[in-house]
């Protein structure tokens, strides 16, 4: 284990329910072993996969999966067989399930679903979509979270030596940071349209709020009188959006608060074949059918 391993949780959080999207399974960016630590330390009575869950299937994007991918499936699969309510809305990144896994079906205990309805302990009624529908109004809003500090302060020094060349070829000086700051500018802009676009979407369908994902920027105000809740991701951020059993909304930023590094590499470097996952994934399932009948009785109760 590296310094920033996670601590392993004595104790669980119960939340009524929990909220998660993004976290592109499959994908060398998802940070499934922060994820797994995430998921072993909470229970929950709903638990919403808000879509992005498992990316990488297409052929045309490189495939990462090690066991931490695999603990975190297992772990969504159990608690499904425990009794916690499982939905998944697929998203963008993982829209074969809309196209292969009829809609409305139930899979191993988790539930399929185009989107969802939820009300809070106090009584708020949420709209739950992935929210790529919204996707012409955001174009560049994933530019701002690919421009963190770091990234610009170097961007910065590499401007530098690429402005010295161009003065010495006699060339005016071109501003690197105008250039990103306007687009920072015209992503925060772009947040604020798919913000306004889902909110307006939930109000003229009754809502009070919406959960969404997609952009990567977990947020939680209020836009235009409505409730906006993106629950981030699992790639660029570590966060989660959290029902508390009194319906109280929080936004967990698991990074910040088990003072994680982002820039840690993990353990694993070897990637199991598509194939191995799928067996590994079959053989999960078939024991979960062999689980006696007493088992199923008490997940289909709750
Ligand atoms: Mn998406």
């Amino acid at each position: 284990m590296n310094a920033t391993a996670p601590a392993r949780h004595v104790n669980t959080t119960p939340y009524r329910s929990v909220f998660i999207s993004d976290t592109h399974l499959g994908t060398r960016g998802c940070r499934a072993e922060f994820l797994a630590d995430f998921l072993k330390s909470v229970t929950c009575e709903n638990l919403f996969l808000v879509g992005d869950i498992i990316d990488g299937w297409r052929l045309r994007r490189s495939w990462f999966w090690d066991h931490h991918h695999d603990e975190v499936l297992r772990l969504v699969l159990r608690a499904a067989r425990n009794g916690t309510n499982v939905i998944y809305i697929p998203g963008n990144h993982d829209e074969m399930m809309r196209k292969y896994i009829p809609l409305g079906v139930e899979v191993c205990g988790v539930k399929m679903q185009m989107e969802a309805e939820h009300t809070t302990a106090d009584g708020k009624r949420l709209l739950i979509t992935h929210g790529d529908a919204f996707d012409s109004v955001v174009r560049h809003a994933r530019i701002l979270a690919l421009l963190g500090d770091w990234a610009y302060t170097v961007a910065l020094g590499i401007n530098r030596y690429f402005n010295n060349i161009r003065i010495k070829l006699g060339y005016p000086y071109w501003s690197l940071s105008a250039w990103l700051k306007l687009q920072v500018k015209e992503a925060v802009k772009a947040i604020d349209r798919f913000e306004g676009a889902l909110a307006d979407d939930a109000r003229s369908r009754g809502f009070d709020g919406v959960v969404c994902g997609h952009i990567h920027h977990a947020e939680m105000r209020m836009v235009n009188g409505i409730m906006y809740l993106n629950d981030g991701d699992w790639v660029e951020s570590c966060t989660a959006l959290v029902e508390h059993r009194d319906g109280k909304l929080e936004l967990v930023d698991w990074v910040a608060r088990n003072k994680l590094s982002l820039l840690s590499s993990g353990n694993a470097k070897v990637s199991a074949s598509k194939a191995a996952v799928m067996e590994n994934f079959a053989t999960e399932i078939a024991s979960m059918q062999r689980a006696p009948e007493s088992t199923r009785a008490l997940s289909a109760g709750v």
